[in-house]
């Protein structure tokens, strides 16, 4: 190995031998402890230290680093003490995560470290929201974010990069190629001849550094970041390194070639460089024993702090407590200026004053900018707030959510604009595994809105016209808005970007245009969890949201007899159940109207909580109703047969008679 010291000086050759020893010594107790039964599985980074260490050493310290799970390298070279870390992958109360997630799956804004959620290929999103706060701010930083060579084979690779470099955003993408994910030879995972060579494809820069030359990787990674933090700009690098162990400790490497692994272990970073440094006089053996004796006491005593701790308490309270972050909501009065407006502009309107109440909220989406949104709800808002405040993304809901995420990790507010609900499955992942999870995780928060237009009865067929809020009411972390009124839409959205939860936020498509209502000009906030009390009365309850509520208002018109208790519940997650239980207890018939499919869905969780709860007070079964279980039809007359307006009608009087 050839190692060419440039212009660094002796105390940098040294740190940056003594960064990579740290982790290797750990993980070499960690083998012992394993094998023990003491902790564990573990995801062995021996052999990659130089990645690890060279980069973090390169970046600054109030610069952002995200790294996967074979980064120990990252964390001890942000100087996390040993025994928080170690306390982390015990499930103990002093790691970052109060037992809650695993290993290397946690954050902390402390450190400036951002650590992965399992399916790897977010992470690279993330980076890229955390840059652009980063770049809108002018703050002259970098962001580093590692994949291993395995992860690059997602959609999200493609993703982030693609954006990445559409945005300019300071990102230096760190590929790990160390020859193998999980047992997955290179030659099965892609076919081009190095990683990088894709960089060409999405217009960035990129450079192969070999990855276990230390010198090699601090000295280029750290010319790259003076050069991105005068211009910023992505850039992939790819590290050409092995997996000298198993993908986890227990699994062995029996699929490797011995002729592989005796190659790379003559190319070991840690023995090449020492013996480097012996030869120069940098240097001397007495200096390393020593270096070791400090390390291992370190590790030692560390060690006996996280063991001496007793395991974590359980407490109910505290653990549902904290699935959310804590939100003081602020109600601010509607004043009496109103104006009979659409359930379109009401929406347009919350957001506009959003925008104008916060300097620091970005909105994102599908040609929302200059176009203003394929339903205009953002017309007129980039000559108002510019378009790095009201960008328009490519079409890649993973990033974009992702990016969102970073966003708000870097303190910024973020609402995307899914162009259609029905697309949020292309960034599905991002939104149940990260968004909602992370706050419990790593007490981290995730400032994001989702407008998701949402809703049937347009002719628009199985891709644009679901509403599919059940995906979301199921997720714990995720708060869950559906408003039927434009008064309702404006304040429950301003409500929403103030909330520093993620929000999914439900626009039914059928309201935008056709449904007008008395909005108050200045800004207001609605609360969540509170239902609209529509229309009192006492024979039975009537409990529905979005355009259900006006389809049941409109089958109710028809049947004047039936002097029926109206509940809009607006808001799905927090659920107003309490509300549903008062009416229930005094009209004694519930019935339930989803414009979803009816199996698994919200109507099914109330009538099981009614149940459970007001059963005494029951005159009659509750009744639910729903569309039919098909994807939704196109052709006008099948789609009125799949919706649940008639079969209400039906089921209501059922019921009024029963
Ligand atoms: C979306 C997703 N699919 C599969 C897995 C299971 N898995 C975890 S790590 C891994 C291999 C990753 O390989 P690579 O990205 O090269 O990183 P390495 O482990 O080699 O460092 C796999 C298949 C996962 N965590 N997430």
């Amino acid at each position: 190995m050839r190692y060419h010291i440039g212009g660094l000086d002796h105390q940098k050759l040294r740190d940056l031998y003594k960064g990579m020893l740290k982790p290797r010594m750990i993980e070499e107790k960690m083998l012992i402890l394993l094998r023990q039964g003491k902790i564990s599985k573990w995801f062995s980074g021996i052999g990659q230290e130089a990645i690890s260490v060279g980069v973090t050493q390169a970046l600054k310290t109030e610069e952002y680093i995200l790294p996967m799970h074979r980064n120990l390298g990252v964390f001890t070279s942000r100087n996390i003490p040993l025994y928080r870390l170690f306390a982390q992958w015990q499930g103990k109360k002093s790691g970052f995560t109060q037992g809650r997630d695993r290993s290397f799956h946690f954050g902390t804004q402390e450190y400036k470290i951002v650590g992965m959620i399992s399916h790897l290929g977010p992470q690279l999103g993330v980076a890229d929201g955390i840059a652009l706060a980063d770049m809108l701010r002018r703050k002259k930083r970098v962001t580093a974010v590692f994949t291993g060579e395995g992860a690059t084979s997602e959609g999200d690779f493609h993703e982030a990069l693609n954006i990445a470099s559409v945005w300019s955003l300071p990102v230096i993408f760190c590929i790990e190629n160390n020859g193998y994910g999980l047992s997955t030879p290179t030659n099965e995972q892609y076919n081009c001849e190095n990683l990088v060579d894709r960089a060409k494809g999405y217009g960035m820069e990129s450079r192969i550094i070999d990855g276990n030359n230390i010198l090699e990787v601090y000295s280029k990674v750290d010319e790259l970041c003076k050069a991105i933090r005068k211009r910023p700009r992505p850039v992939l690098l790819e590290f050409k390194t092995f997996r000298m162990r198993g993908h986890e400790e227990a699994s062995g490497t029996k699929y490797v070639p011995e002729k592989l692994m005796k190659k790379w272990e003559k190319k070991d970073p840690i023995t090449n460089y020492e013996k480097f440094l012996l030869e120069e006089g940098v240097v001397q053996e007495e200096e390393i024993r020593r270096f070791k004796e400090e390390i291992t006491e370190e590790i030692n005593s560390n060690l006996k702090l996280a063991f001496d701790e007793p395991t974590i308490d359980i407490n109910e309270t505290k653990e549902l407590n904290e699935v959310y972050q804590e939100f003081n909501y602020e109600h601010v009065e509607p004043k009496e200026n109103v104006k009979k407006i659409r359930f379109v502009d009401a929406v347009s309107q919350g957001l506009e004053q959003s925008m104008e109440r916060y300097n620091e909220m970005i909105i994102m989406g599908q040609d929302i900018a200059d176009y203003g949104g394929v339903f205009k709800i953002t017309e007129g808002f980039t000559s108002k707030f510019g378009k790095s405040r009201v960008r328009n993304t490519p079409i890649c809901e993973s990033a974009v959510v992702s990016a969102a995420m970073g966003l708000s990790i870097n303190g910024m507010k973020a609402v995307m604009e899914m162009q259609f609900a029905d697309f949020a499955t292309s960034g599905f992942n991002p939104i149940v595994n990260y968004l909602a999870k992370v706050h419990y995780r790593w007490g981290e928060n995730a400032d994001v809105v989702i407008r998701m237009p949402c809703g049937g009865g347009v002719g628009a067929g199985p891709f644009h016209s679901q509403t599919n809020e059940a995906w979301f009411t199921k997720t714990p972390g995720l708060k869950v808005v559906y408003p039927a009124f434009p008064y309702d839409a404006k304040g429950l959205l301003t409500t929403a970007v103030n909330d520093p939860n993620p929000v999914l936020f439900f626009e039914h498509k059928g309201l935008y245009r056709s449904v007008y209502g008395d909005v108050p000009l200045d800004y207001y906030t609605v609360p969540f969890g509170k239902a609209g009390h529509i229309k009192t009365g006492d024979s039975l309850s009537v409990v529905s949201y979005g355009a259900g509520v006006h389809w049941a208002l409109e089958i109710l018109e028809k049947h004047p007899e039936i002097d029926a208790d109206v509940l809009d519940l607006r808001t799905l997650q927090p659920l107003d159940i309490e509300g549903v239980y008062t009416s229930v207890k005094k009209t004694g018939k519930l019935i339930i109207l989803q414009e979803d499919t009816l199996f698994g869905g919200i109507a099914s969780d109330i009538s099981a909580m009614v149940m459970e709860h007001c059963f005494e007070y029951l005159d009659a079964p509750i009744k639910r109703v729903g569309s039919l279980e098909t994807p939704v039809p196109f052709a006008k007359g099948l789609e009125q047969n799949y919706l649940p307006k008639q079969r209400f009608e039906v089921a209501l009087t059922a019921l009024f008679e029963y």
